[in-house]
């Protein structure tokens, strides 16, 4: 996997400054181990890359390079973006507490920008609110960040320039102070994941992002990928495992992980106090936050891993699709894609045929819900992964291991014997009569006569926004 990566990243001179490494693919890049400076476990960034540093005379320094990128939002999808050598996000920036770490900074975009260091402590003329704190960087301009990372944890960057265009079009990442020795709320882990949440609004056949969109966005994303794009999390049998999560999107996401229990140990505020711990297996976490979940991987199998708003494991075309629950349309929609071909309904019976449809999409853009597992269609898009545990997943190795083999009897089955009819509560049967029993008034209720049926109509088309 290293030499993978290494053949990916190319580097391009730049005179007196670190070379900046650029990066051309989305893929999962395998931990960067130090080589120079203090030691420490590097983290895994999903569908990222940590950023190349060099050392001068005891400073670790880094290159960025803000500028225009294409990134695939997952196979069939390519969005235009902005980025930082050449992903959205951009590289994961790892340091070691105590460092002093100078980031050159060069603008390649069309317009100014700066970088915002989000949680750090540092001079107040470093920390990049543009206007404010220094003069924006101009286009074509490459200008020096230069602090000492104070406090280890889970960190990110962003502009502070234009920022509701900057962000809207993916100029993020993230950045892990690692702490120099043994700290006593930081646990030591085998694992540590890293990604940010963000979201885009990519109309279906476009390719950039409407920058104006404050809440209906229709691509939720992970690193900016959206499944089945985004990695899995692989990881070894009783391995200690940390992901690290920020939020730079306009609204807040429970994330949620199956089989396992776990705490939150950080935010970008620091590691929390041991007492302040409970266990969970769902955190929210808003807009602007960062948290950290520690846990012990002692379950195998594949768990799912995701966003619980429900609109947010899926992809674009779930909005204004009309409730056909219950409404037969069978030959109905052969005759209207005659005249409109492209067009199409939620299923009679659910949503759940849209997993498995096979019918043309338009160009760029990805079906609502999609990826297939051992199991046929797994009915999901947008901020959903695996974390997938193996007791012959071995150290240090991050590779996919397939799909779980689940051992014998341990899956739910199909009852093949018989099915009595059920017996119903006493109280049921009285009203299935037109009674209500137990209410006052239950004789003029009777005597009125049976049951009234209501007819209950849903919002349709148009009203089902914001989500
Ligand atoms: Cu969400």
């Amino acid at each position: 996997m290293t030499a993978v990566a290494a053949a990916s990243v190319s580097q391009v001179a730049m005179a007196a400054l670190p070379e900046p490494m650029m990066m051309g693919k989305p893929d999962t890049a395998p931990p960067l181990v130090p080589t120079t400076g203090r030691p420490y476990n590097p983290v895994v960034t999903l569908n990222g890359w940590t950023l190349p540093w060099r050392m001068n005379q005891n400073v670790k320094e880094f290159h960025l390079v803000a500028e225009p990128v294409v990134r695939e939002i997952a196979p069939g999808m390519n969005a235009t973006l902005w980025g930082y050598n050449g992903q959205s996000p951009g590289p994961t920036i790892e340091v070691v507490e105590g460092d002093r770490v100078r980031v050159f900074v060069t603008n390649k975009l069309p317009e100014h920008t700066t970088i915002h260091w989000h949680g750090q402590r540092l001079p107040n003329g470093m920390d990049g609110v543009g206007g404010l704190n220094q003069k924006q960087i101009p286009v074509g301009k490459t200008f020096v960040y230069e602090f000492i990372a104070r406090r280890p944890g889970t960190f990110m960057y962003h502009p502070h320039a234009d920022e509701m265009t900057q962000m809207a079009m993916g100029m993020m990442g993230f950045w892990v102070t690692h702490p120099k020795e043994k700290h006593p709320l930081i646990q030591e882990v085998q694992r540590d994941f890293c990604f940010l949440l963000n979201a885009y609004d990519v109309d279906p056949g476009s390719t950039t992002p409407m920058v104006n969109t404050m809440t209906d966005f229709n691509l939720w994303t992970w690193n900016s990928r959206a499944f089945p794009g985004i990695d899995s999390l692989n990881v070894r049998q009783g391995d200690q495992v940390r992901i690290r999560i920020g939020n730079l999107t306009m609204t807040n996401h429970p994330i949620h992980l199956h089989g396992h229990e776990f705490f939150v140990s950080g935010t970008d505020g620091g590691p929390t106090p041991v007492g302040s711990r409970w266990p969970e297996v769902t955190t929210d976490i808003a807009v602007g936050q960062m948290r950290q979940i520690d846990f012990l991987a002692d379950e195998e199998g594949d768990w799912a891993f995701h966003c619980h708003k429900s609109h947010h494991t899926m992809n674009p075309m779930g909005h204004d699709v009309p409730t056909m629950i219950g409404i037969d349309h069978r030959g109905l929609v052969a005759k209207i894609q005659k005249l409109v071909p492209d067009y199409m309904v939620m299923g009679e019976r659910g949503m759940a045929d849209m997993g498995e449809m096979q019918m043309p999409i338009p160009d760029q853009t990805l079906p609502m819900m999609t990826g297939t597992g051992p199991f046929g269609a797994i009915e999901m898009g947008g901020m959903f992964s695996m974390l997938k545990v193996r007791k012959d997943q071995k150290p240090g190795d991050y590779s996919d291991p397939g799909w779980y083999k689940q051992p014998a009897g341990t899956q739910s089955f199909e009852w093949t014997g018989n099915l009595p009819e059920p017996a119903r509560f006493k109280s049921e049967m009285a009203s299935v009569d037109g009674k209500v029993p137990g209410l006052q008034g239950a004789a003029e209720a009777a005597a009125a006569g049976p049951t009234t049926t209501l007819t209950v109509r849903k919002p349709g088309a148009g009203m089902h926004k914001g989500h």
